[in-house]
């Protein structure tokens, strides 16, 4: 009999940026993105994850007053129209004024590295962390893509993930609010990433909720890469993503950050009726 599982909950992308790699520009307006926030929720989103700032390779960083301007309006109305949001940024003084207007986790993706004060403010908020695995700021990551030590990419990133537990705990963040997330395609190449894709287990094993984005990154674009060695373009991507999340799902992830929130509902709902899936997260248990 296959084991009981729950189906990962699925956190959708809203990035409110003229420049993230995936769907830069298309949602730069609060209208436009607020718009798309509800789409995804009406197709099935669990969470919306709000952010003002691109972290693609070599992105310059906004000024905190533009990243702010680009996100608190957003997640004000999202969060009225009833939505888990999650606000993805760095910075401390981000995260404290989105769970002001509503945000219910804060989505870090330098676990707490890029900005000092950022740990000691989310021991203050009450909202979910999220630490991912980060070495560096976009204009800089690809030169820090080196797992040198014994145990690779695997080990580099579970040692790395543990210190940054041990930074939260010190902080005061207790561990029922922390989720983490290995950070495919952050200071790692395409091989770095299909390893720690086929090590979930270890992951799951440092003992805390796992999330993984693998939407739309350029790993699976390699992968399909054209016989002119060309990536496949960013929007040609999801049939193969979609075989990463059903994988997630089997290893019993705690969350998926997707862009195509529908293709992924509906993978799901086959692999529910193919194995007998315990009911949802409730809505208390989804953030
Ligand atoms: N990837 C991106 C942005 N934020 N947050 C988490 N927790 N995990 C990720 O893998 C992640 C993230 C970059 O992708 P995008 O430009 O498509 O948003």
């Amino acid at each position: 009999m296959p084991q009981p599982w729950q189906r990962p909950r699925v956190m959708g992308v809203v990035n409110v940026t003229p420049d993230s790699f995936s769907d830069g520009g298309r949602y730069a307006a609060p209208e436009a993105a607020v718009a798309h926030g509800l789409r995804l929720l009406d197709e099935g989103a669990d969470i919306l994850d709000i952010g003002g700032e691109s972290t693609r390779p070599g992105a310059t960083r906004p000024l905190v007053a533009d990243e702010l301007a680009r996100v608190v309006p957003v997640i004000t109305e999202l969060a009225a129209a009833g939505a888990v949001v999650s606000v993805d940024t760095m910075r401390a003084e981000v995260a404290e004024a989105a769970v002001a207007a509503g945000a219910a986790l804060v989505n870090d993706v330098s676990g707490g590295l890029a900005d000092p004060r950022m740990l000691d403010a989310v021991a203050g908020l009450d909202a979910t962390y999220v630490a991912m695995h980060w070495r560096a700021h976009g204009d800089r990551m690809a030169q820090f893509a080196t797992y040198d030590g014994p145990g690779g990419v695997v080990q580099g990133v579970c040692d790395e993930l543990t210190a940054r537990v041990e930074a939260i705990r010190a902080a005061g963040v207790d561990d029922s609010r922390v989720v983490l997330d290995p950070g495919l395609g952050f200071a790692k190449n395409a091989e770095h990433n299909w390893q720690l894709l086929s090590a979930l287990p270890r992951l799951r094993a440092l003992g805390f909720p796992v999330l993984v984005g693998a939407s739309r990154k350029t790993f699976l674009g390699r992968l399909l890469a054209g016989p002119d060695g060309s990536p496949r373009p960013v929007d040609e991507r999801e049939h193969a993503h979609l075989a990463v999340v059903l994988h997630c799902a089997r290893q019993s992830v705690w969350g998926v950050r997707v862009h195509d929130v529908r293709a992924t509902r509906d993978a799901f709902a086959a692999l529910e009726r193919l194995h007998d899936a315990i009911p949802d997260p409730t809505p208390e248990e989804m953030r």
